[in-house]
């Protein structure tokens, strides 16, 4: 009796089986790793597409995104990794993309704002970690509701004086503290060269570098 309910259950299995074909599986299989595995497989693969100079420096771009053309308060947003520290937004340039579009690209994915695009600040270098930023001045014109950092990642962004930015930013993100420093001087020569501030040495209290006539280094 017991050996006839086993047989049963197998020939039901079996024709439960066979009432997909293979092929039915493998579809249904292939849709469900396309939808959950394929877009975060994008994404992953997009966001370690990173481009290098000549010297192994990471190529970024940023902006410095402004309320209006006065200058005095900038749009800084919080560290994906500590919600509590600002950050000037900013990212690595994609592959065959131009600094300029890059800028407006990363504002408005970690900002969500979009607007005139400025001058180029300068090129600034982080010698410890090995990246070059590209940093234009970006005079806000619209800001997004709900943009990608702000639904993906919870990212905050706040507006800040100028100078409060600049203190903010000088104890962990001296390169990004010297940007205003270039704006300051920007200001009072009036000129649009390219400035490269240099940060280097491990240790915390960064000396920097800002060399008026560097255009020559800029790789
Ligand atoms: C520009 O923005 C500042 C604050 O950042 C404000 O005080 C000033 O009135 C604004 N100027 C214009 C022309 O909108
Ligand atoms: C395409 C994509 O996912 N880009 C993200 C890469 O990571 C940065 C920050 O970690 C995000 O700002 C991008 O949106």
């Amino acid at each position: 009796m017991k050996n006839e309910a086993e047989k049963k259950s197998v020939v039901e299995i079996d024709s439960l089986l066979h009432g997909f074909p293979h092929w039915t599986v493998t579809v249904f299989l292939s849709f469900w790793f396309t939808f959950f595995f394929y877009p975060n497989m994008m994404k992953i693969k997009s966001n370690q597409t990173r481009i290098y100079d000549g010297d192994g420096y990471k190529k970024r771009a940023a902006c410095l995104c402004f309320r209006n053309e006065s200058e005095e308060e900038v749009l800084l947003v919080s560290s994906s990794r500590t919600q509590d520290k600002w950050i000037v937004p900013g990212g690595g340039m994609e592959p065959e993309e131009e600094p300029n579009v890059a800028a407006v690209r990363e504002v408005c994915e970690e900002a969500g704002v979009k607007g005139t695009l400025g001058r180029l600040l300068g090129i600034f270098e982080n010698t410890d970690r090995k990246h070059r930023t590209y940093v234009y001045v970006l005079m806000v014109t619209e800001m997004l509701e709900d943009w990608e950092d702000s639904v993906n990642i919870g990212r905050k962004r706040e507006w800040f004086k100028t100078d409060d930015a600049s203190r903010v930013l000088q104890c962990h993100k001296p390169v990004q503290a010297s940007y205003f420093e270039a704006l300051q001087q920007g200001c009072l020569s009036g000129n649009m060269t390219p400035l490269v501030a240099t940060i280097g040495g491990g240790d915390h209290s960064p000396t920097y570098n800002i060399n008026h006539n560097s255009r020559s280094s800029i790789r």
